[in-house]
């Protein structure tokens, strides 16, 4: 892999990876065609009422390849796409797959402040987004981000009432014709599989979200390898009711290791349990991915649902930490198996599995997919600790690329010297190799599995708001979410604050809504530690401690 920026493996420990059967040297676009002629008239994804066969897939994405090529994007060009859980999307990744060209994966609720750093950060060629999506303008958001990117990017929109100076994204794939032929010109330019498929996003610790470059080799690897850990088959209907723009519902196994099966992918735009429950009914789903407080908002849901779910085998569940007994409510409640999911877009991941004994599936979050995951448990000077008691995970492996995309500071301090990345996770490994995560030394604020990197919001609101003379932002727990953002502050002499007015500045600003703060604590000086750090365990217990008061 060697676009800019990018973090390649050591060379022997590529080969190492290809001798192994890991990497496979071959793009993913290569695979596209093989389920088509294996899987042909079989439903390969179905959105609403809308539903594509394999073979209308390999030919619509052949089709957005070469339509992108026509409006000027190039093998090795990166396009931003924020796009909701859509069949688009899935066609406009193997259309990227095809071509060379690897989308970043922005989420539905990121604005300016998080799409221009994007755009500007991967000199995007284009920006693919929807009309517009529950009342909000994304093809205006997209026009204000092109128009300030260096870069010149076109605008593509999916949609109905697409402007005309940008690119209807429906019509590039609407050609129907020469399917063979175009097939062989994309056949004969194969993009180089140890290159970048496409881009995640990480919560971050420092600033924005880091970018991960996930290449083909190790993402194929990646989803291939946990549809055969959770036994994924032709028969699987995976229901992606959490964004396939993360890495959880879409290689981990996901809509990709269904795809990979000759399964069915139902795609829902959003996990609310009414419709979750209906489509699961409707399509006979048998297994899905949650998040725990997705999960609590099912299990709530449940006494009164009226659907037939008897269909759904397995639920997986992970992206936080998961109360008490969740995992045996989910089992007695759906009457299913679950697989507790531990796992990053950075790499490594973890799954209990399906046999597994019940101690296992409901107090651990499993064990790694690869034989070659590395894992080191470690105390805070880096040494390695006992076996068993708890540290902070380190891992590196065939699909945990060895650092950020363009960010060499940071990597610095989130990679080791010799490639470890520092996942900021504190865990416990079992006797049996079974990993439970019992804590994170990262600064980040996980709301209901969405990341946040408390650096992010403190600089925003030092920047923004001059009356802020110190912030500190801290999880404050929540009921649904488990987690959520407490913006704590102290402020200049003689001024004030109030919640509304710091959620403006935010809003103005255009930061993603769900990195608000949601709760303001107003400090007269920070609690400090031994070395004169604010010390944030000291803040987060009293932010809790005045909130049961307030109650
Ligand atoms: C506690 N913390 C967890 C778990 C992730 C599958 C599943 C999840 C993600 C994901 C993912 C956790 N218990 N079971 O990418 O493919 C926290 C850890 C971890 C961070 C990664 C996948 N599962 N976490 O959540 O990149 O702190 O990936 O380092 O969004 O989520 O976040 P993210």
């Amino acid at each position: 892999m060697n676009r800019p920026g990018t973090v390649p493996w050591p060379d022997e420990v590529a080969r190492d990876y290809c001798a192994k059967g890991y990497w496979r040297n071959r793009p993913l676009g290569a695979y596209l065609w093989e389920w088509a002629d294996r899987f042909r008239s079989r439903t390969a994804v179905v959105d609403g009422d809308h539903r594509l066969s394999y073979r209308e897939l390999a030919e619509r994405s052949d089709a957005l390849a070469e339509g992108l090529a026509r409006s000027g994007v190039r093998k090795g060009d990166t396009i931003l796409v924020q796009l909701p859980n859509c069949w688009e999307f899935v066609v406009v990744l193997l259309a990227c797959a095809r071509l060379g060209a690897a989308p970043v994966l922005a989420l539905m609720p990121h604005r300016e402040h998080e799409l221009s750093y994007l755009a500007e950060l991967a000199e995007v060629a284009a920006i693919v987004v929807r009309d517009e999506w529950r009342g909000y303008e994304h093809q205006q958001l997209a026009a204000t981000v092109a128009a300030d990117t260096p870069s010149a990017a076109t605008v593509m929109v999916v949609g109905d009432h697409v402007y005309p100076e940008h690119v209807d994204l429906r019509s590039l794939m609407r050609q129907a014709d020469e399917v063979a032929a175009r097939k062989h010109r994309l056949d004969a330019a194969p993009p180089d599989p140890r290159d970048v498929l496409l881009f995640l996003l990480s919560g971050g610790t420092t600033g924005l979200p880091k970018v991960i470059a996930r290449t083909h080799n190790d993402y194929e690897y990646n989803a291939r390898r946990s549809g055969e850990v959770c036994e994924f088959h032709a028969d699987t209907v995976y229901l992606a009711a959490l964004p396939i723009a993360h890495n959880f519902a879409l290689g981990s196994p996901g809509a990709l290791a269904t795809l990979m099966n000759g399964g069915m992918v139902v795609l829902l735009p959003s996990p609310e349990p009414r419709a979750a429950f209906a489509e699961i009914e409707r399509e006979q789903v048998n297994v899905t991915s949650v998040v725990p407080a997705v999960a609590q908002r099912w299990l709530d849901a449940l006494p009164s649902a009226s659907d037939d779910l008897a269909s759904l085998q397995v639920i997986q569940i992970g992206g936080s930490v998961l109360p008490d007994g969740m995992v045996r409510s989910l089992i007695t409640g759906f009457d299913c198996q679950v697989q507790q999911v531990f796992g990053m877009a950075e790499g490594l991941l973890n799954y209990t599995r399906l046999h597994d004994p019940y101690d296992v599936v409901t107090e651990t979050q499993g064990r790694p997919i690869c034989a070659d995951d590395e894992l080191l448990v470690v105390d805070e000077q880096d040494s390695p600790l006992l076996p068993g008691t708890p540290g902070e995970l380190l891992t590196r492996g065939p699909y945990t690329p060895r650092g950020y995309f363009a960010a060499p500071q940071h990597n610095a301090r989130a990679f080791t010297a010799d490639g470890w990345y520092r996942t900021g996770d504190i865990v416990r490994i079992t006797p049996e190799g079974n990993l439970s995560v019992t804590g994170r030394v990262k600064d980040q604020i996980n709301r209901g599995g969405e990341k946040i990197a408390a650096v992010e919001l403190e600089d925003l609101a030092r920047d923004l708001l001059p009356q802020v003379l110190d912030a500190a932002a801290v999880a404050q727990t929540h009921a649904e979410l488990g987690e959520a953002v407490c913006m704590c502050v102290v402020l200049r002499p003689g001024s004030e604050l109030s919640l509304a007015e710091l959620q403006e500045a935010f809003e103005r600003k255009g930061v993603a809504r769900f990195k608000f703060p949601e709760r303001l604590a107003i400090f007269s000086a920070f609690p400090q530690t031994a070395i004169g750090k604010i010390d944030k365990k000291q803040l987060r217990l009293s932010v809790d401690h005045l909130l049961d008061e307030s109650f």
